[in-house]
Formats: C-alpha cells, sequence, structure tokens
C-alpha cells in the first residue's frame, strides 16, 4: 500500500504507527500511518482510547469476522486538526488522501482520511483566530500510509 504525499514532514517532525487489525488476513499487517507529531496519532483496533479524541475508521463491505467495526484513529485532545473518515469517496471541504490495501478486496480503494484545520473556539480575540487558522490551512496535508514489507517476507 502506497499513500504518500510530496508535504510530507521530514522523520523528526512525524510519527509513524501501524494500522493493523490482526483479525484482517488481507494485508494489513505491515502498514504505516505517518502524521506531524503535533496529532498525537494512536491507532486502536478494539475500541476508543480514554482521553483522546477518536474517529471511526470502518469499511461496511468488510466480513464480520474481519473486526473493522471497533477501529479508532485517535488523536490527543489538543491537536490543531479534525480528522474525518469515508468508505466512499473523499468528502468536501476537506484534504482527503486514499486509505488503500491493495490486497484486500472488500472496496478499500474509495477510503479515504480526510483532514482540515480544527476549528478554533474563542469569545474574543477574533483576529488571532484567523491568523491562527491561516497558518494552519499553509500546512500541507501530511498523512501517508507506507508499505514496509520486509523483501522476502513471503518467499517461499
Ligand atoms: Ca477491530
Ligand atoms: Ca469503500
Amino acid at each position: 500500500m502506497s499513500f504518500g504525499c510530496s508535504g510530507s514532514p521530514p522523520p523528526k517532525e512525524r510519527d509513524c504507527i501501524s494500522v493493523d487489525e490482526p483479525a484482517d488476513p488481507d494485508g494489513w499487517a505491515d502498514n504505516i500511518l505517518c502524521a506531524p507529531k503535533s496529532m498525537g496519532l494512536r491507532w486502536s483496533y478494539a475500541g476508543k482510547i480514554a482521553g483522546m479524541r477518536c474517529l471511526q475508521i470502518t469499511e461496511p463491505a468488510e466480513p464480520a469476522a474481519h473486526a473493522w467495526t471497533d477501529n479508532y484513529l485517535c488523536q490527543t485532545p489538543s491537536s490543531p486538526w479534525e480528522l474525518a473518515w469515508s468508505y466512499a469517496g473523499p468528502l468536501d471541504s476537506f484534504l482527503c488522501e486514499r486509505w488503500n490495501e491493495t490486497a484486500d478486496a472488500h472496496t478499500w480503494g474509495d477510503n479515504f482520511l480526510c483532514v482540515r484545520p480544527a476549528k478554533v473556539v474563542v469569545a474574543a480575540a477574533n483576529t488571532r483566530t484567523f491568523e491562527l487558522q491561516s497558518s494552519l490551512r499553509l500546512v500541507p496535508f501530511e498523512l501517508e500510509l507506507e508499505a514496509q514489507r520486509p523483501a522476502g517476507r513471503f518467499a517461499r
């Protein structure tokens, strides 16, 4: 699986996490998601993580035995990003990157992880809010799923 973009942050500024679903045999064990450290991303294939902002990552075309109904991508509460998920095409008003596993036949080809700057809620100081949102929009989309298959791992 390859899910890259030219704006990826350098290694020191990003975290890479496994996005495996161990109950799904279709190629997920070597899939990695990299994102800016400011997101504080963590992955759970068995329910939300307490104290974090969690987004369900699901694909209804998956068989129940593949356990994609309780998988979550979680951010630190202070993350300046809002994430959204679609299992059927990109979303309006977000920047979206395809989240695909070509070894998995259950319609992952039209699945997208989407991001936009989080809304900043303040009662006053409108000017400051505007500046923050503007600067965030300048940051390129920085999520990628990387294939990290060891050479020869499946060789006979
Ligand atoms: Ca699961
Ligand atoms: Ca789909």
